[in-house]
């Protein structure tokens, strides 16, 4: 089976990161395509940097309309919706599996994640994903997203100590890794803290996996039908869904 992983930021070298974190996991014969989206922000960091990031989205599943699944690699699971209406396969976005991985292992977990201004996001996420019983806190930790790529910043001392307190002020039982530039630090942060550590892309794959395992795809009936055909005007006249 062929998985797209999408990251709907424009900075290649996270593609990077993403790409390996997914081969890490992927099981034989699974063949992952990490491509970084064309159009956007270099880091998305909030709501207007998320929705300018779906065109660039649709247009990298529109690239491969028969891969067997996709994965939305940004923890804001932009476009999730709109991405399962115009594709057959399976649609994964990163925040939604790593936070149903984390209710099977722990019955509250926590989400560390960067900015402040991003956590609305994330608790926005766990009300829409039914995670209010399981997610215990969001936490954010100041880095902006980019900071993740830079060896000499203090992200990864940052987001340690801020996962321990989720551990000793939550009581939490895992930890969900609110951003995928975080996907390469998985280990390093389980062999310190001792509870599951959820990286969403490595958790979008398994489920991606297992979906198309069971041959399921989208549901066409209903909202993730195709979107209907007619015309649109302006600069995104060309995204004019066609006639089935
Ligand atoms: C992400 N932003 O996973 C989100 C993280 C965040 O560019 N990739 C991004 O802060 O919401």
């Amino acid at each position: 089976m062929r998985i797209r992983i999408i990251n709907p930021n424009t900075t290649p070298s996270m593609t990077e990161t993403i790409g390996a974190a997914a081969r890490a996991v992927a099981a034989p014969g699974t063949e992952i395509v990490a491509v970084t989206s064309g159009a956007g922000a270099v880091s998305i960091e909030g709501h207007y940097d998320e929705a300018m990031s779906i065109v660039g989205l649709i247009d990298a599943i529109n690239q491969d309309p028969k891969a067997d699944a996709y994965v939305i690699a940004c923890f804001g699971d932009p476009g999730l919706l709109a991405a399962r209406e115009i594709a057959l396969g399976p649609v994964l976005g990163i925040a939604e599996a790593a936070m149903h991985v984390a209710s099977f292992l722990a019955t509250g977990f926590s989400v560390v994640t960067t900015l402040e201004r991003t956590r609305v996001i994330a608790e926005h996420l766990v009300r829409n994903y039914g995670m209010e019983h399981h997610c215990r806190k969001v936490r954010a930790t100041n880095i902006p997203v980019l900071e993740l790529e830079n060896p000499a910043s203090e992200a990864r001392a940052l987001i340690l100590r801020e996962c321990e307190r989720a551990i000793s002020e939550d009581k939490s039982g895992a930890i969900v890794l609110g951003c995928a530039g975080m996907a390469d630090l998985v280990r390093h942060l389980e062999k310190k803290l001792g509870v599951p550590v959820i990286d969403g892309v490595a958790a979008a794959v398994k489920f991606a996996e297992a979906l198309v395992g069971l041959g399921l795809r989208t549901s066409k009936k209903g909202d993730l039908a195709y979107p209907l055909h007619k015309p649109y005007k302006g600069a995104l006249s060309a995204y004019a869904p066609p006639a089935r």
